[in-house]
């Protein structure tokens, strides 16, 4: 039964509840978060932790007037709930529902989409200045949790706002946690101000105002407590020292005081800072206990928490294992992670090397720096980053790492498309923004053996190095004790006849569908030859000049889009050549891709069996009938 939930079709039906009614919203919120999430998976834990915080917010402020921008955005749930998506919030994360991030186009109540952290503030600057150059009076209130001040382009804002504007509200969502433990020394000081005594003192008068008005409205509350907030809340130095006022740490759980703050700040002709103590997977007791694991995850029992168990290693449990062994032959190996110990599964490395294991924050330029310097002095740095994540690196790995050489690795997961977390989690761009740079080598293993190889073969390389691979489980292989030097631009035959019409180069873990054409083709009478490209950089330059001379059409595949991709290299090459062989290439297309299952997105898009064979067909002149042309 959600009564209140059912009866809020907008922020203005939040505005009408008394506190008692607000704190029952609250509750009904988080039921509604851990049923809807079990089934569809999602950022349970952070969005736990915001319940009374957003509520408060969309008590006090007005949006769409009003702009709320959330940092990454996963902890946004509540904000669609009670912006008039609770209709279709069963459907997040899933095909053709709800984002799991802010999106423009999902609600006029998102005013600014996000899903990599550190764009918050910043953007909240920008809308503001705009704001004050229009001559508005709305508010920009900008929510960032702790783990977003480990980011570099947040503290740039934070140099900024003073010097811009003199309205903009920041919140700092501070509950300790990035996806791991937060960080760095960043964290060390928010920590030093939470058990400050006097933050204890702040909280016994918090407590004893919310008592002295107790059964009053809250927006009685709010108004009574306008003057008192400025006693009860304590500054802090550091963000005075960039010119905004600082306030806080108030409860992020008490409804009552968050919002007479929030009353309080909007008054202010200034730009301020509330700093508010939230439990990340307040609520729910294995969130509570786990938050690492209920920052963000699949399908879970709401009862238990229990989540089904993987019988195959991913993708990134290979990397990391593989990892770890070839450190612990060789002392020059560290490995490095931007707050991703958990998503690269780093932190199986982290338990077996702790003492080569650095984790920098959500800093990934800072990432990529800090490698090179590393490389700099004699040690090879396997830098785990997700795809999309590195694309926040690239101009360190231009000046930094490849105009100098250095023997950097890139280890990218989530190489290719991810699925349910949508286009700001694609992997689809990085063969396009890396295969450009001078000096860089760029893999992509056809399986967790092959990846372990590269890993090995980077060790060994001296220069910078990327190895791209796909979120998930991977075919299964075994992977062999020793691995094996993979020679930089080789690619794979695997299957070949002397005969072959058809020249299919797969990149990386397109493989099965390599060879599932490949059969189909053969049923056609077809010889198609299967290469595992491995290099999208440097290609093999002879494979293809052979089939491009012997065969009568190319097919490239990869995950990837096919601007700038690996079908693209693999045109170029043959136009160097002075040949005309058609090439087909199988890629995403020149448009961001929303969330959803992998394989429906596939088939949506033409990355699938069929759609090749369609255009492989076409081109040999080959008709097929099905019978239903008779
Ligand atoms: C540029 C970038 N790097 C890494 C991530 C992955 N990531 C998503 S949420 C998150 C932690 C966020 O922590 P915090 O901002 O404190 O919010 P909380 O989840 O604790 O509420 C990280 C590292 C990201 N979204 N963007």
């Amino acid at each position: 039964m959600t009564p209140f939930l059912d009866a809020i079709h907008s922020p203005a039906d939040v505005k009408r509840l008394s506190l008692s009614e607000l704190n029952q919203l609250a509750e009904e919120i988080r039921g509604e978060l851990i049923t809807v999430l079990a089934r569809t998976g999602g950022h349970l834990g952070p969005n736990l932790g915001v319940v009374e915080l957003t509520i408060a917010m969309h008590y006090v402020f007005d949006t769409p007037a009003d702009h709320f921008l959330f940092d990454v955005s996963h902890q946004a749930y509540v904000h669609k709930l009670l912006t008039g998506r609770r209709d279709r919030f069963d459907t997040i994360r899933t095909p053709g529902g709800l984002n799991g991030f802010m999106l423009r186009t999902e609600s006029e109540h998102d005013c600014y989409g996000a899903g990599h952290a550190g764009t918050a503030l910043s953007a909240a600057l920008g809308m503001a200045v705009a704001r004050d150059k229009l001559g508005g009076k709305e508010h920009v209130v900008a929510l960032a949790g702790d783990a977003a001040f480990t980011c570099g382009i947040t503290h740039e804002a934070l140099n900024n706002i003073a010097s811009q504007t003199k309205r903009l509200i920041i919140v700092l969502n501070d509950n300790k946690w990035s996806i791991d433990k937060n960080v760095g020394a960043i964290a060390s000081y928010f920590n030093k101000i939470v058990i400050s005594p006097q933050y204890h003192r702040l909280h016994e008068l918090a407590a004893k105002l919310v008592e002295k008005v107790g059964g009053k409205s809250a927006a009685q509350v709010a108004r009574k407590a306008e003057g008192a907030a400025k006693n009860m809340l304590w500054p802090s130095i550091i963000f005075e020292e960039f010119g905004l006022k600082y306030y806080g740490p108030v409860d992020g759980h008490d409804i009552a005081t968050l919002i007479r703050t929030f009353q309080f700040l909007k008054t202010l002709e200034r730009p301020v800072i509330l700093h508010v103590i939230t439990q990340k997977g307040r609520g729910f007791e294995p969130a509570e206990e786990k938050q690492k694991k209920f920052h963000g995850l699949g399908p879970y029992d709401p009862e238990t928490g229990e989540t089904k168990p993987t019988n195959r290693r991913t993708y990134s449990e290979v990397f990391a294992d593989s990892l770890s062994k070839l450190a612990s032959s060789n002392d020059r190996v560290v490995a490095i992670t931007a707050a991703m110990p958990n998503g690269t599964a780093l932190d199986r490395f982290r338990t077996v090397h702790p003492d080569k294991y650095y984790d920098v924050g959500i800093a990934e330029e800072h990432a990529v720096l800090f490698a090179a310097g590393m490389a700099a002095k004699g040690f090879k740095p396997y830098l785990a980053i997700y795809s999309t994540f590195l694309q926040r690196g690239f101009d360190q790995i231009v000046h930094d790492v490849c105009l100098q050489n250095l023997p950097v690795v890139f280890c990218m997961d989530r190489g290719g498309l991810s699925g349910d977390d949508g286009p700001t989690h694609h992997g689809l761009f990085d063969i396009s923004y890396l295969r450009g740079i001078p000096n860089i080598v760029h893999m992509n293993p056809k399986d967790e053996d092959e990846l372990a190889d590269m890993l090995y073969t980077a060790m060994l390389h001296n220069g910078p190095i990327a190895v791209r691979y796909p979120r998930g489980v991977g075919t299964g292989v075994p992977v062999k004790q020793q691995p094996v030097v993979i020679p930089i631009g080789e690619a794979e035959l695997l299957e070949h006849s002397g005969r072959d019409r058809v020249a299919i180069f797969s990149l990386g873990a397109m493989l099965p569908l390599a060879r599932e054409i490949a059969g189909a083709l053969a049923r056609e009478g077809v010889a198609a030859a299967v290469i595992n490209a491995r290099f999208a950089k440097p290609l093999d330059s002879a494979m293809i000049a052979q089939y491009a001379r012997s065969a009568e059409i190319l097919l490239t595949l990869e995950d990837h889009v096919l601007a700038g991709g690996f079908g693209s290299a693999v045109l170029e090459q043959i136009s160097r050549l002075g040949l005309s062989t058609p090439v087909v290439r199988i890629g995403w297309p020149d448009q961001f891709i929303e969330h959803g299952k992998v394989d429906d997105l596939r088939r949506k898009y033409g990355l699938t069996a069929d759609a090749a064979l369609a255009q492989v067909r076409e081109h040999l002149g080959i008709t097929v009938y099905t019978g239903s042309e008779l």
